[in-house]
């Protein structure tokens, strides 16, 4: 049987990354949503959530984790490497006020993906130095979805980022199928994306219609 390496084919696995996280979604489950978007072409899933506890959490990361293996998707967690570590995800998403990137690696392992968010090209260098393994980069352009989300970079202030770096950038905030080619063209390996998908009266074509976008 084939080991299962999630660091295999990163960039690719990158390419359509849906932040799931209820506060969007409409009162519809993670679960539910995360089915609908991998059948539209999704290829890797952020459990996301401000609001949920731990235990919450971890429940939920559970049947993702069940859910993203059938289905062939990277899954990575927001914020917490213990939460991640728990339910077997793939890997961390952290942001700049999160556990520093060399504590981390020490929980996760060398195996296991760890993302940072970045909105600089120092922060990008530091993160790349630091053993991140990809980025995510922006606010690309203005979105409603994170208050504290800083200052819209642009395609161009993605570019830069994605040119200082060697490892896999993917772009976010406020990208949609009408703007996802812009990013792909600045060079990012994918776009990360909550409301055009999360959001959407139909999951699967919404995710289809960025995933069309993008190829
Ligand atoms: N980080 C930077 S912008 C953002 C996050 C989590 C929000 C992305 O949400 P949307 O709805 O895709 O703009
Ligand atoms: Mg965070």
């Amino acid at each position: 049987m084939a080991v299962f390496a999630p660091k295999s084919d990163l960039r690719k696995r990158l390419l359509l990354y849906v932040i799931v996280d209820r506060a969007f979604s409409g009162g519809r489950g993670e679960e539910e949503v995360v089915a609908a978007a991998a059948r539209g072409g999704a290829t890797a899933v952020q459990l996301r959530s401000k609001e949920l506890t731990a235990r919450q959490l971890y429940l939920t990361g559970l049947s993702l984790r069940t859910l993203t293996r059938q289905m062939g998707l990277l899954f990575i967690v927001n914020d917490r490497v213990d939460v991640a570590l728990a339910v077997d995800a793939d890997g961390v998403h952290l942001g700049q006020d999160d556990l520093p990137l060399e504590a981390a690696r020490r929980l996760m392992g060398r195996r296991r993906i760890i993302g940072m968010s970045v909105d600089t090209v120092e922060e990008a260098e530091r993160a790349q130095r630091g053993g991140a393994d990809y980025l995510g980069a922006g606010p690309v352009f203005a979105t409603p979805s994170k208050a504290d989300a800083g200052p819209v970079m642009g395609p161009e202030g993605l570019r830069e980022i994605c040119r200082a770096v060697r490892i896999p950038v993917v772009g976010i905030g406020g990208i949609g199928a009408r703007n996802a080619r812009q990013v792909m063209e600045a060079g990012a390996a994918g776009v990360a994306v909550i409301s055009a998908v999360v959001s959407a009266p139909d999951v699967t074509a919404a995710a289809r219609a960025l995933r069309s976008a993008l190829v």
